[in-house]
């Protein structure tokens, strides 16, 4: 799942895909270097991030849903507004990817009508005061049930419900690596996973590094949640996360042949 921000001010690349056409085409390069879905959104959800109103958010984001669905790509839209996920999945759209885990009824309503996929995402808290305090009894434990609380709740048939452990989002550095390390828990609820690491601030954390260094780490955490059970990476930088899903990918299949002698 490829990254598009069209905002100004988010994390990483934030002013960077704010007008359409800069958007448009960076949805079109993801796809040329191997992303299957572009994700659009058009209000950080970074701690602290100011909320954007509906209409504002929907003039950022509809132009480029229009004209990337025109072109064929499967595109998602990162969005907890029930009016902003009506008009993008009428415009092609085909995956809500809500942060909120359909916290907001209307939403599940345009959800179940539009019949799309949703991913739950788990945040603890708000954006604006989510990292002030965040805490967990057992935050793998604590994660994963409310994520099967909110599938519950959401009504929609399971195959069309992927679940997010939300990395950074009401979490710790510790909480974080905890869910990364343990994520064959979450898989084990049988749903789709999605993780997003990108770039994200557990790494700058880690490494003492700034945002735009973050890449190296970001694959690291990548391949572990894929050799963990993640089936979908949320990623900037497709073309390198693609390589690095590669490698992953063939030495879990490599792994899987008996064609292999084993130590004995
Ligand atoms: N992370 C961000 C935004 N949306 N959605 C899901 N499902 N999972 C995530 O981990 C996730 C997400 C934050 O990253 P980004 O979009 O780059 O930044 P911002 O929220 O500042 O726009």
């Amino acid at each position: 799942m490829g990254v598009l921000n069209v905002t100004p001010d988010s994390f990483s690349d934030g002013g960077l895909f704010s007008d359409p056409r800069s958007a448009i085409a960076r949805g079109l390069q993801m796809v040329e270097q191997g992303a299957d879905l572009i994700d659009v959104g058009g209000e950080s959800t970074r701690p602290g991030a100011a909320p954007v109103p509906a209409e504002e958010e929907e003039a950022r984001v509809l132009p480029v849903v229009v004209a990337l669905a025109k072109n064929g790509v499967s595109v998602s839209i990162d969005t907890s507004k029930p009016e902003v996920a009506r008009s993008c999945l009428a415009a092609g759209a085909a995956v809500v990817n809500d942060v909120t885990a359909l916290r907001d009824p209307e939403m599940r309503e345009v959800c179940a009508a539009a019949k799309c996929t949703v991913c739950l995402m788990h945040m603890q808290g708000e954006p604006r005061t989510m990292q002030t305090d965040p805490h967990y009894g057992n935050v793998v434990e604590d994660v994963t049930l409310s994520l099967l609380e909110s599938a519950s709740r959401a009504g929609l048939p399971k195959e069309r419900i992927w679940l997010d452990p939300g990395i950074g989002f009401g979490k710790t550095v510790e909480h974080n690596l905890c869910l990364l390390g343990n994520l064959e828990v979450l898989v084990a609820t049988g749903y789709p996973v999605l993780v997003g690491v990108s770039r994200k601030s557990f790494i700058g954390r880690i490494l003492g590094i700034e945002v735009e260094q973050r890449l190296e780490g970001t694959l690291a955490a990548q391949v572990i949640a894929q050799m963990k059970g993640a089936r979908i990476v949320r990623a900037h930088d497709v073309l390198e996360a693609r390589r690095a899903a590669a490698i992953a990918q063939a030495v879990m299949d490599q792994a899987q042949k008996p064609s292999m002698p084993r130590p004995t």
